[in-house]
C-alpha cells in the first residue's frame, strides 16, 4: 500500500460518517504522488496525517430568540485547519445541511486555495444549521450575536478572520462585527466582507464572480478564444453566481440559464441581471418569479435540468456535488469547452473523471473561485494600514492574482507531466507552498 493510500484509509477510518471530507481528501491526496516521490522527507515526517487532521476544531452552542418569543438551538462550527502560511482564513456558511463533515471539506479545500492566492492566509472555516431563509432582519441579528458571543474567543485579525460563504453575506458581517465590536472594544479587521463605511473593501461584493471570469478568460485567452458570444451557463443566484453573470456579459457573453434551491429560469435571450438582483438581493425571493416577470423565460423546477441546456461555458456557482457523472457527461455531450468552478466542491469525484477525460478546460474550486479570498486578503491588508483602494485598484490586483493563479497551476500540472490537468496543478501548487512552512515550523 502507498503512503498516500495508506492516509487517505486511516482518515476515512477515523472520520467516520464524513463523506464530503472523504471526498475532499481524496480528491487532493490522489494527486500528490508525484510530490511525495520527490519530497521523500514529507513521508518521514507525517506530513500529509498532520495535513489533514485540523489545528483545532471548535464545536459550541447557539441558543436565539425567535420573534415570537420561542427558544431555538443551532450548531455552530469553526474548524481551525491550518496556520502555516498566515492566520486562519476562511467564510462562515449559515445553510441546514451544514454539518463538521462540509465544514471539515470546505476548511481542508481553502487551506489550497489560500496558499494559490500567494497572500499569507492559512486555511479555515465555520458556519452553522441555522437557516436564515425566511427570518426576520431581527432574528438574523439574534442568532449573529449570538454566534459572535462564543466566536469572538477564538478569532482575531491576527489569528483567525472568518468571511461570508452561503447564507452569510454583507448583512450577516455587518451583525457579526457589531457584536466583535462590543465585546472585544476593538474595531479591528476580523472579519472580511464588511461594509464600505466600516472597514470594508471596495471590489470585495463581486470578487468571487469576477476572479472565476478573470481565471477562465485566461484560459480562453491562451488558447487564442475568449467570452464574446459564448453560451453560459450558471447555477445558484446567490452573490458568486451573480457577479459572474456580470462579468461575463460585460465580456460579451450570453447567459441563458440561472437557479436557486427550487428551480432553474432558462432565457433564451439571456438573462436580465437588473431583474434577478432585484428578486434576489433586494426582495430576497425565489427565481421563479423571474419567469413571472420576464416574457422569453422558462422556470424548472428541477435544478439538474440546467446542465441538459447546450452550452460553451459552465460555471457552477450553488453548492457541492451540484454536477455529478449523468450531467458532466450530458455537458460534455452538448459540446461544452469550459468548466469553471465557482462554488466549492460543485463536481463530484465521477464528474470531474469525465471532464478530465474530455478535451474541455476544467478549472477546479481552488483555484477559480480563489478571487473572493484574495479579495478578503487584500482588505486585511487595506485594514491594517489603516487604507481605503479605490475599486479599480482592487479589481486590479484581483485579475493579476486570477491571471497568476492560471499560470502557476499550468506550470505545476506541465512540470510534474500532467499537461493541461488543472486539478492536479492546483492541488500540487497549492500544497507545496504549504508543505515547505509546514516542513520549515518543525512537527507543530
Ligand atoms: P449565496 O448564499 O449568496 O448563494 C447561494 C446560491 O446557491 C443560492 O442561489 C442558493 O439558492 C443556491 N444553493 C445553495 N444551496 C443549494 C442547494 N443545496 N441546491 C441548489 N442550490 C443551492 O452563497 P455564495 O454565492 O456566497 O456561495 C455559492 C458557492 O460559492 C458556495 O459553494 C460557496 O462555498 C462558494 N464560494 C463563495 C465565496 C464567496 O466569496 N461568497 C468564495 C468562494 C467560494 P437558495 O437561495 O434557494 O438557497
Ligand atoms: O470559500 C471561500 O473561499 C469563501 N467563502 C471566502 C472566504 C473568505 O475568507 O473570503
Amino acid at each position: 500500500m502507498t503512503y498516500i493510500e495508506k492516509v487517505l484509509n486511516n482518515l476515512i477510518k477515523n472520520n467516520p460518517n464524513e463523506p464530503e471530507f472523504h471526498q475532499a481528501a481524496t480528491e487532493i491526496l490522489t494527486t500528490l504522488a508525484p510530490v511525495l516521490a520527490k519530497y521523500p522527507e514529507y513521508e518521514a515526517t507525517s506530513l500529509l496525517e498532520r495535513f489533514t487532521e485540523p489545528e483545532r476544531t471548535i464545536l459550541f452552542r447557539v441558543p436565539w430568540i425567535d420573534d415570537n418569543g420561542n427558544v431555538h438551538v443551532n450548531k455552530g462550527y469553526r474548524v481551525q485547519f491550518n496556520s502555516a502560511i498566515g492566520p486562519y482564513k476562511g467564510g462562515l456558511r449559515f445553510h441546514p445541511s451544514v454539518n463538521l463533515s462540509i465544514i471539515k471539506f470546505l476548511g481542508l479545500e481553502q487551506i489550497l486555495k489560500n496558499s494559490l492566492t500567494g497572500l499569507p492566509i492559512g486555511g479555515g472555516k465555520g458556519g452553522s444549521d441555522f437557516d436564515p431563509k425566511g427570518k426576520s432582519d431581527r432574528e438574523i441579528m439574534a442568532f449573529c450575536q449570538s454566534f459572535m458571543t462564543e466566536l469572538y474567543r477564538h478569532v482575531g485579525a491576527d489569528t483567525d478572520v472568518p468571511a461570508g460563504d452561503i447564507g452569510v453575506g454583507g448583512r450577516e458581517i455587518g451583525y457579526l462585527f457589531g457584536q466583535y465590536k462590543r465585546i472585544c472594544d476593538e474595531h479591528v479587521g476580523v472579519l472580511t466582507g464588511r461594509g464600505l463605511s466600516y472597514g470594508g473593501s471596495l471590489a470585495r461584493t463581486e470578487a468571487t464572480g469576477y476572479g472565476l471570469v478573470y481565471i477562465t478568460e485566461e484560459a480562453m485567452r491562451v488558447r487564442g478564444d475568449s467570452f464574446k458570444g459564448k453560451k453560459v451557463i450558471i447555477s445558484g443566484s446567490g452573490n458568486v453566481a451573480i457577479y459572474a453573470c456580470q462579468k461575463a456579459q460585460s465580456l460579451g457573453a450570453m447567459v441563458v440559464a440561472m437557479y436557486d434551491s427550487d428551480g432553474y429560469v432558462y432565457d433564451e435571450e439571456g438573462i436580465k441581471l437588473d431583474i434577478i438582483k432585484e428578486i434576489k438581493e433586494v426582495k430576497r425571493g425565489r427565481i421563479k418569479e423571474y419567469a413571472e416577470r420576464v416574457k422569453s423565460a422558462k422556470y424548472e423546477s428541477n435544478c439538474k435540468g440546467i446542465w441538459n441546456i447546450p452550452c460553451d461555458v459552465a460555471l457552477p456557482c450553488a453548492t457541492q456535488n451540484e454536477i455529478d457523472e449523468v450531467s458532466a457527461k450530458v455537458l460534455v455531450k452538448n459540446g461544452v469547452k469550459y468548466v469553471a468552478e465557482g462554488a466549492n466542491m460543485p463536481s463530484t469525484l465521477k464528474a470531474i473523471e469525465v471532464f478530465k477525460n474530455s478535451d474541455i478546460v476544467f478549472l477546479p474550486a481552488k483555484a477559480a473561485n480563489a478571487g473572493g479570498v484574495a479579495t478578503s486578503a487584500l482588505e486585511m491588508a487595506q485594514s491594517s494600514g489603516r487604507l481605503f483602494w479605490k475599486f479599480e485598484e482592487v479589481d486590479k490586483k484581483l485579475k493579476e492574482i486570477m491571471i497568476n493563479i492560471y499560470h502557476n497551476i499550468d506550470k505545476a500540472a506541465r512540470d510534474y507531466g500532467y499537461d493541461g490537468d488543472y486539478v492536479m496543478g492546483a492541488n500540487v501548487a497549492g500544497f507545496v507552498k504549504v508543505a515547505e512552512a509546514m516542513m520549515a515550523q518543525g512537527i507543530v
